[in-house]
């Protein structure tokens, strides 16, 4: 058995949550500065639990056991949304630091290894799941040349002020890892209604996000007859009402959940027909044919719009992430732990929000854990789990790494 020391993983998690504190809340976006700082000090506490430790060209930090034998990988993020809570990310990288220090403990289960990741830019400030990508073998070359955050700032200018231009990329060690298993706050209500402080993921949804763009003609806002404007956010509006009755039909009887999230107009003065506006949609489903389906409805609804007055175009943006089923051994190891120390108070549950393991699932058995969120709020500084629900959660994950290594000894 792993015995988790409850007072030092709460006392990392709270020491992580002052890099970027803002209120309750965290504002670490990937790669800003305090984003940074935070993984130099996580690297020196993954060097501390005895893991080698490195922060790669990328800007993930991984800590690798110096155990012999194969390891379980325990990852997720660190870095936050632009208006973020304490928990998201930090927790799976917190449990995991901790889980290697109480086996590395245990003498009777030394040998288990344990190797960590906080993986770079889950949130998507430059191009989301960066670093999981990364590690999976994606090539990077057009990521690294082009993306740039909502103020302009490329990737490879924030890496270069970070220092890591020429740190290698950590990859995939074909045979090293016998598993990938990544714990989250919930960010939903389902745990907290259904009363269970457990949740063992079956399945993560997949993403689409398009940046919807209309053009009509700027005009004097008194002056123009509204019989011959060319209003675009007239245009957008009608644009937005369509689509969420496609939407909405299309949803039936499936998990499908849209957005949007933003709306942007030009030139944003009360005496002007705005000649511009666009809008970010981001559409998630379980099912990749479901998602196509979405995609197909939306280039129809832009084709249609185009017979009227204002020019409309669509274009993706960020890559397209795919829905991943969740490994039934990797499952069966964490519902067994989940029944041993919660019996009767966890579900099986799909995954509303994305998460690197969906990016790994390709590469390696991958499985999830959640915890709740208190009031189902995330991505948001209210976003909170109590310390109890915290703690349980850890000791079923490192109770799950027992079981998924079990097998494997
Ligand atoms: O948006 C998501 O699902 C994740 O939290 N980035
Ligand atoms: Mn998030
Ligand atoms: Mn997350």
């Amino acid at each position: 058995v792993i015995r988790i020391n409850a007072d030092r993983l709460l006392r990392d998690l709270k020491e992580l949550r002052k890099f970027g504190a803002s209120g309750p809340g965290v504002v670490r976006p990937a790669l800003s500065p305090t984003d940074v700082q935070s993984r130099h000090w996580l690297a020196e506490r993954m060097e501390q639990a005895g893991l080698a430790a490195c922060i790669d060209g990328i800007g993930t930090v991984l800590g690798r056991s110096r155990q012999a034998g194969k390891a379980v990988l325990i990852g997720s993020h660190t870095d936050t949304q632009p208006t973020g809570g304490w928990l998201d990310g930090t927790l799976g990288v917190v449990y995991g630091l901790e889980i290697a220090r109480a086996a590395a403990e245990s003498n009777a289960v030394a040998a288990i290894a344990v190797d960590v990741a906080a993986w770079s830019d889950e949130e998507g400030e430059f191009s989301s799941h960066l670093g999981s990508r990364a590690f999976s073998g994606e090539d990077m070359a057009p990521t690294l040349a082009e993306a740039r955050n909502r103020q302009g700032r490329s990737l490879a200018e924030a890496l270069a002020t970070a220092g890591l231009t020429d740190h290698p990329l950590t990859r995939l060690e074909p045979g090293r890892h016998v598993a990938y298993l990544e714990p989250h706050i919930e960010q939903g209500g389902r745990l907290e209604a259904a009363e269970r402080r457990i949740g063992v993921v079956t399945s993560i949804v997949g993403i689409r996000e398009y940046k919807v763009c209309f053009v009509g003609q700027q005009n004097h806002a008194g002056t123009t007859p509204m019989a011959i404007r060319k209003d675009a956010v007239a245009g957008l509006l009608s644009f937005a009402a369509a689509l969420n009755g496609v939407f909405t039909r299309l949803a039936e009887g499936h998990d499908t959940v849209w957005n949007i999230g933003r709306i942007a107009v030009s030139p944003g003065a009360p005496s002007v027909v705005p000649g511009r506006a666009e809008l970010l949609l981001q559409f998630r489903d379980t099912d990749t044919r479901q998602l196509r389906r979405l995609e197909r409805a939306l280039a129809d609804l832009v084709e249609e719009a185009n017979r009227g007055p204002i020019g409309v175009a669509m274009e993706m943006i960020d890559q397209p992430v795919e829905p991943a089923e969740m490994d039934v051994r990797i499952i069966d190891c964490i519902a067994s732990a989940a029944e041993l120390l919660a019996p009767n108070q966890w579900i099986r549950m799909p995954s509303g929000a994305c998460h690197d393991a969906q990016i790994l699932a390709p590469h390696l058995p991958a499985g999830m854990l959640f915890i709740p969120s208190i009031g189902g709020i995330s991505h948001d500084p209210a976003e909170d789990t109590s310390e109890d629900d915290i703690v349980l959660g850890c000791r079923v994950a490192a109770e799950a790494v027992c079981n998924i290594l079990h097998g494997h000894r």
